[in-house]
């Protein structure tokens, strides 16, 4: 058995677009479980540590500037494999080419922005989502 823990964000794009619910929802319906949630703006120095690993990419500011650009919805799920899982759940990270059936598929698009705006972030390892999880919710024992 391996419960894992994951760090789930719906990205100022899908939460301006009341795509909150349906994210939720579909993570409950695969039979995650919600461990804390919560809707909060980002500052610069969260999203910087959090997308530590991609500064000096040339999407970068791009990313950052679209992350701080309203609230998110911070979630920690939990489960077996949680993390691949909805990475799965997720689809591909450019919404154009996500398979149908995944969140970024069924509910992303490309906007013509500079940033993609693809609906959700989830953790891609154990080590991220716990360096995530003690980032956004610092409470979480
Ligand atoms: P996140 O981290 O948001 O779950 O996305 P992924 O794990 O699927 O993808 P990533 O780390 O490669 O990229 C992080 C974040 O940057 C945006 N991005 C990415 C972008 O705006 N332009 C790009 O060219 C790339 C590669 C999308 C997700």
């Amino acid at each position: 058995m391996s419960i894992e823990r994951s760090l789930v964000l719906v990205k100022p794009d899908g939460f301006a677009r009341g795509l909150t619910g349906e994210v939720l929802r579909r993570i409950e319906a695969k039979g995650y479980r919600l461990v804390a949630l919560a809707v909060r703006t980002a500052s610069a120095d969260l999203l910087a540590e959090h997308y530590a690993e991609h500064v000096g990419k040339p999407f970068y500011e791009g990313l950052v500037e679209f992350m701080a650009s309203g609230p998110v919805t911070a979630v920690v799920i939990e489960g077996e494999q949680c993390i691949r899982g909805f990475r799965s759940l997720a689809g591909a990270t450019n919404p154009t080419e996500a398979a149908p059936g995944s969140i970024r598929g069924d509910l992303g698009r490309d906007w013509g922005r500079p940033a993609q705006e693809n609906v959700v972030h989830g953790s891609d390892s154990p080590e991220s989502a716990a360096r995530e999880i003690a980032l956004w919710f610092p409470d979480l024992g």
